[in-house]
This record gives structure tokens, C-alpha cells and sequence, in this order.
């Protein structure tokens, strides 16, 4: 089967979006550190429209720091993949040409800083998963004991972590008298901005003051609240999608129809006008980044570790059991509801309603075990902050406790079949080792686990009624497992 590329792009049917600019001529403005699903189904297509509309030197860059992978899937197919933008039945489809080039930093890191040094590049971006950024999820600080960073302090020209790739290419810049691009994080961080600047700032300083003293004085890192819901592409994605085109598209993604991006005002250097194309440009992010961090991704969580448990594959498969949907609408009003403002403008019941439907969407197969990855570096954003809150204010934090406890469940690495569960986390080792000490007794598990100060703080393992309401909760599921507990609790 021939591959999408330049040569066949015209061969597709006509129902197909396509790029209508010269796509192979843009120029690149624009670095993007971690070209994964995510990236090419958000960002990229956001630059795409802009280069459609509006033109200008925005090609993208996409740079990976841990594998050739999609550089592999793209360079044979001259950059061009298809958004296949699914709504249960419905599908639409769409060929981005914004993606112009692939670098690899483990292949020639020498190469890839040398790209984000380029005085070309305006924008270097990020989606390199919450645990890229090597911090303490608990307190935003750089992790200076990560085996990473503490490569890239001795070998900064020749790094391995993000920062590591980001300073070194600061480095060259400064050294050479080039301005600095603007560094914009497009993860699921609270204040994924700041969090960036902190950590670079903190790895400069380790490195070089002076150089730590120019990035503070010369670089933006705009804070941004993404939202797309874009699940892991499967083999049956690509052949389906196959079938279509009457071509093959190995870097082709699935995603939801929903798109929203809120970018502060905030940059050292020339910009894409994203708000042409749909993006709000703000002065501050954060409402509206703590109302999807934790309505959307707190009750994400929530349903992956129960509805994991519980035996459900994906996310809309949850969402066909009426006392999950109970639970994530009380999650959703009594809990992170009351926590989080309503931005101007914005209708936030609509919202939630919207939020459930979008995860009842059956075209999308977002797996409950892909929702459940990094939890140690999700859970504080997520649905953390949501309890330091609640417990300041009325209390209701009983989800709060279900959703933990179905997360000590899973990362001890057995499910309810006895069966061993495929944990991926950073910090998956020592977190079983601590489920493995007191196996059978829920208050001693608990309370071991609540001192892993990276994800809990120091803080959470003195209020009682969160760990109680944890073990609560998981001694019911080792008397009546996940999903009855849930049904007990929820009549739908
Ligand atoms: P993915 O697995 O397709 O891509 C992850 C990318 O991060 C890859 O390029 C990988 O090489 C890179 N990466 C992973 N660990 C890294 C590390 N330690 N250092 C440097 N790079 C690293 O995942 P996807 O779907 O693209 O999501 C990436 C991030 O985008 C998420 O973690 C989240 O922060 C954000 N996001 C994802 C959404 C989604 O629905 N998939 C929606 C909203 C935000
Ligand atoms: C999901 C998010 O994988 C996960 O952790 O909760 O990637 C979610 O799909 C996005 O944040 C939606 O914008």
C-alpha cells in the first residue's frame, strides 16, 4: 500500500481536508519538543489553520528526546499525517502539513540543540508528559537528584533531560548574543509555565548564575491551559483510516472534536496569531486552567482507576455504567465544582454536562490503563490541590478519597482478579514496595503511602479524615469490590 506524501497527497478523496499552502517552503519558526499524539492532533493544527488563513514562518519543528519513533512515521510521508477527529459514529478527516521536520536528541544532541539555539526559532514548546519536566510534583522544584539532571549538569552538551536540552541551547545563545525564544509548556501542569521557568532557572543556576541571571531577565514562559482529548493511535486506527485513504498513514491520530487552548500574554519574541484561528490569549490562565485540570482531568483520573478496576477498557465504557456517571456529576458539583471559578463568559454547568458527554464519546477508544499512567504526577493537579481546598471550605472530599483509594489499589500492581496490573509511573517501584510491606492491612498501607512527600506534600498525611476516608473506602473494595462499592454509593 502506498504511503501518504507529497507525491499521493492529491489521490485522496476530496472529502479530505488538506493543507491549501505551500507547505513544503514554509519556513520554521517554531520548535516543539515531544511530537507526540497529542502535539500533532492540538498545537499543529492550531498552526496549520493559522498557515492556511493567514500564512507566515510557523512550520514546526517537531523535536523528540526520547526516540526516532515518529520521525519514523513522518519523514517518509514528507511530514503530511491525518487527524481523524471522531464523535461516536461520525469522522471527520483532516491532513496536516505543519510538521516540517523531525530531529532526534538521543541520535545527535549536538544537532538538536544546535536547532533550538537557532536565532529562527521564536517558540520552543513542550508536550513531553507531566514527568518530563524532571520536578517534585508537590512543590514545582527541580528534581536535582534525577539521574538525568544529574547527567546534564556534568555533560551539558550532550543532555538527556528537557531541561537539560532547553538550557544548553540558552547556553549557546546567550554565549553567541542571540535572543531568546519564548519557552511556552502546553502540559497538564498547574501553572505549566511557571513550573517550566522554575525549573530551568533552577538548572542554570546550578550550572552558571550568569547564564541562570540573562534566562530570567530575557525569556517568557507564557502559561497555557490545552484541552483536546487525544487517545494513544492503535493499529486499528491506521488500518481503518487505510481503508479510507486507499493509502497508508503511519503518523496519523484519533481525537475528539472539542479544541480549546488559553495562552497568556506573555512572550520575548515574536508570536503565531493563534487567536486568529481560535486560541484566547489572556492575561491569566489560571481559572480557566483550574477548571480543566480539575473538572475534566480530576474526574479522568477518578473513572480510569475505578473503571480500570472495575474491568472497563475504556473511558466511554465507564460512562455506559449509570452510578459512574452519578459519581463523576457529584465529583464534578460537590467537589472540584466548588473549587474552581467560573471564567467570564463561560457557562460552567454547561461545561460539565459537555465534559461527560465528551467522555461518553464511544469513536474515541481512550484506554482507562493509558488515563491511569504517571498518576504520581498527576494526582497532585488533578485532584489534590481540589482536597487542600475542600478541606479549607465545606469538607466534601469522599471522591477525592475514592478516586486515591482506587489508586493505591492500582499501584500496588494487583487487580481484583488477582491478576497483575502493567503500572507505568515514575515512581512505580518504590510505590509498590510500599503497598508490599503491610499487604493486607489497609491502615498501615495508607499510611505508608501517604508519605511519599513528591505526590502528598507533607501536609496530607496529618489530616485524618482523608486517610480515613481512604482506607474507608479501600477496605470496601476488598469486601465488595470496585464497582459495587461504587453502585452501593451511587444509585443511578
Ligand atoms: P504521547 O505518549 O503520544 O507523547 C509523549 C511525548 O513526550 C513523546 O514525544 C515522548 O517522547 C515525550 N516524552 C515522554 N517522556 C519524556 C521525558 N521524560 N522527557 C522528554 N520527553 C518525554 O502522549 P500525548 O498524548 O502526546 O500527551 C503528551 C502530554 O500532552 C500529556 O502528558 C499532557 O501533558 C498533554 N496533553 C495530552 C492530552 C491528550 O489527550 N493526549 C490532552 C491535553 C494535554
Ligand atoms: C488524560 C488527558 O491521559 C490523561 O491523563 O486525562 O490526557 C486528557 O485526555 C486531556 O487532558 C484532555 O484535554
Amino acid at each position: 500500500m502506498s504511503r501518504l506524501n507529497q507525491f499521493t497527497l492529491s489521490s485522496v478523496p476530496i472529502e479530505v481536508k488538506r493543507p491549501n499552502y505551500d507547505y513544503q517552503n514554509v519556513k520554521p519558526g517554531i520548535i516543539h519538543l515531544g511530537v507526540g499524539a497529542f502535539h500533532r492532533a492540538h498545537q499543529a493544527v492550531y498552526t496549520d489553520k493559522l498557515l492556511s488563513e493567514y500564512g507566515g514562518d510557523w512550520g514546526i519543528i517537531g523535536a523528540d528526546l526520547r526516540s526516532g519513533r515518529v520521525r519514523d512515521q513522518l519523514d517518509p510521508q514528507d511530514g503530511l499525517y491525518t487527524v481523524a477527529i471522531r464523535n461516536n459514529d461520525e469522522k471527520k478527516l483532516a491532513i496536516i502539513g505543519s510538521l516540517r521536520a523531525e530531529c532526534v536528541g538521543p541520535e545527535c544532541p549536538f544537532h538538536a540543540v544546535d536547532m533550538l539555539a537557532s536565532p529562527s526559532i521564536k517558540i520552543v514548546s513542550l508536550t513531553i508528559t507531566e514527568k518530563g519536566y524532571c520536578h517534585d510534583p508537590a512543590t514545582g522544584n527541580l528534581n536535582v537528584r534525577h539521574p538525568e539532571i544529574q547527567h546534564d549538569l556534568k555533560n551539558i552538551d550532550t543532555p538527556k533531560s528537557a531541561p537539560g536540552y532547553i538550557v544548553a541551547s540558552l547556553k549557546k545563545r546567550w554565549e553567541s548574543g542571540s535572543p531568546s525564544p519564548t519557552l511556552m509548556s502546553c502540559d497538564n501542569l498547574p501553572n505549566n509555565g511557571k513550573v517550566l521557568q522554575k525549573v530551568i532557572v533552577q538548572f542554570a543556576t546550578l550550572l552558571d548564575k550568569e547564564l541562570a541571571a540573562w534566562i530570567k531577565d530575557n525569556t517568557a514562559f507564557p502559561c497555557t491551559m490545552v484541552d483536546r482529548i487525544v487517545p494513544a493511535t492503535t493499529p486499528e486506527d491506521k488500518t481503518a483510516l487505510e481503508g479510507i485513504l486507499g493509502l497508508r498513514d503511519e503518523g496519523m491520530v484519533s481525537c475528539e472534536p472539542f479544541m480549546q487552548w488559553v495562552i497568556e500574554d506573555n512572550f520575548c519574541s515574536e508570536r503565531p496569531a493563534w487567536e486568529k484561528v481560535g486560541a484566547l490569549i489572556v492575561k491569566d490562565v489560571e481559572i480557566f486552567e483550574h477548571m480543566k485540570l480539575r473538572l475534566l482531568n480530576g474526574s479522568h483520573s477518578a473513572l480510569a482507576y475505578c473503571g480500570y478496576l472495575a474491568g472497563f477498557e475504556t473511558i466511554s465504557d465507564v460512562m455506559a455504567e449509570p452510578s459512574f456517571v452519578k459519581m463523576c456529576e457529584v465529583f464534578m458539583d460537590r467537589e472540584a465544582g466548588q473549587t474552581v471559578i467560573e471564567p467570564e463568559g463561560f457557562n460552567i454547568s454547561e461545561y460539565k454536562k459537555q465534559l461527560r458527554a465528551r467522555f461518553s464519546n464511544w469513536g474515541l477508544q481512550h484506554r482507562t490503563w493509558q488515563i491511569a499512567m504517571d498518576g504520581s504526577q498527576k494526582l497532585p493537579q488533578r485532584l489534590l490541590d481540589t482536597l487542600r481546598d475542600q478541606l479549607q471550605a465545606s469538607g466534601n472530599i469522599d471522591i477525592i478519597c475514592l478516586a486515591v483509594a482506587a489508586w493505591v489499589r492500582y499501584v500496588s500492581g494487583v487487580d481484583e482478579d488477582g491478576n497483575a496490573i502493567d503500572v507505568r509511573d515514575p515512581l512505580a517501584e518504590r510505590l509498590k514496595a510500599l503497598c508490599d510491606k503491610n499487604p493486607n492491612d489497609r491502615v498501615a498501607m495508607v499510611k505508608d503511602v501517604l508519605t511519599v512527600n513528591e505526590v502528598f506534600g507533607r501536609d496530607l498525611r496529618h489530616e485524618t479524615c482523608f486517610s480515613d476516608g481512604v482506607i474507608r473506602w479501600l477496605e470496601l473494595f476488598d469486601k465488595k469490590g470496585v464497582l459495587q462499592s461504587v453502585r452501593d454509593a451511587f444509585p443511578a
